[in-house]
């Protein structure tokens, strides 16, 4: 399925649909946040996007994606913001191609613009490849400006990319992600878990906020929680799901 075409002809048909998983406290298990995760519809099938990564590295198969997704997105907070459930932020993936082309701005002001929606619902989630080259100082300028606008930045995947730490000094940061990697075969006295307390010591000195990814056992969620980590997302807590039940689990535990 890594067929530029096949998501060309989805987003063409329709077919492309925001999934949404929760991010949780880890004490209370109260839903603070969302993330939104793209899907494709084939017949009665949904195709995970783990099956058309490739394409979306084409920058135009991208910037449609992106387009499309804050679009869905947009259109679902503004849904839950007239159901006055208590909404707080969800993120939406964006790749280094959005980043570079210019237009996250535009796109970001339309899609949320167009439903009344304030950026300050809105966290953008990037990987730090979007930041590992020459046009990082304008990749910053975007962001800041974005930023002024109450919209806020995750670090995805954090910890799995070349030279991590350093894009805490220069690029702007809200939130880091960290990587479900170190959250399997968490335990006491492993190396992930040093890294993991390490990482949120680092976090809570630079009041950046932090979410373990990938949190899939009770054992993992106090051990996270013991360690100070406030937030998680992962199977243990909820699969991705579709709007609809979405809107059921934000009634129930928001
Ligand atoms: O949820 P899933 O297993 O399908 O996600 C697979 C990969 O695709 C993950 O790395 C995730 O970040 C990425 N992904 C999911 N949805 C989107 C999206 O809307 N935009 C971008 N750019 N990447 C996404
Ligand atoms: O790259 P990013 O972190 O945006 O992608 C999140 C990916 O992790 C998606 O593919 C999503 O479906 C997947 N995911 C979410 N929760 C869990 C979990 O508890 N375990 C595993 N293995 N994957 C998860
Ligand atoms: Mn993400
Ligand atoms: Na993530």
């Amino acid at each position: 399925l890594n067929n530029i075409r096949e998501v060309d002809t989805a987003l063409r048909e329709d077919r492309i649909e925001a999934f949404y998983q929760p991010v949780v406290r880890l004490d209370t298990r109260e839903i603070v946040g969302l993330e939104a995760l793209c899907r494709m519809r084939v017949g009665d099938r949904i195709i995970s996007a783990w099956h058309f990564q490739e394409a979306m590295k084409d920058v135009h198969v991208a910037k449609a994606l992106t387009e499309r997704m804050m679009m869905l997105v947009a259109a679902d907070v503004r849904t839950w913001l007239d159901l006055g459930i208590p909404f707080q932020h969800v993120g939406v993936n964006v790749s280094s191609a959005d980043m570079h082309s210019g237009t996250l701005v535009t796109m970001l002001a339309d899609a949320f613009g167009r439903e009344g929606v304030p950026l300050k619902h809105v966290i953008i989630e990037v990987t730090e490849t979007v930041y590992m080259d020459d046009r990082r100082r304008l990749v910053s300028d975007a962001v800041e400006a974005l930023r002024a606008q109450g919209l806020r930045v995750a670090l995805d995947d954090f910890g799995t990319g070349y030279a991590s730490l350093t894009h805490l000094l220069t690029v702007p940061v809200d939130i880091i992600k960290i990587d479900k990697c170190f959250i399997e075969r968490l335990a006491p006295g492993t190396a992930n878990m040093a890294i993991v307390e390490g990482l949120l010591d680092i976090a809570k000195k630079l009041k950046i906020r932090v979410i373990a990814e990938g949190v899939e056992t009770e054992d993992q969620a106090d051990l996270l929680r013991s360690a100070g980590c406030i937030l998680g997302q992962g199977y243990l807590f909820s699969r991705p799901v579709d709007r609809t039940v979405t809107t059921r689990l934000l009634v129930k535990h928001a």
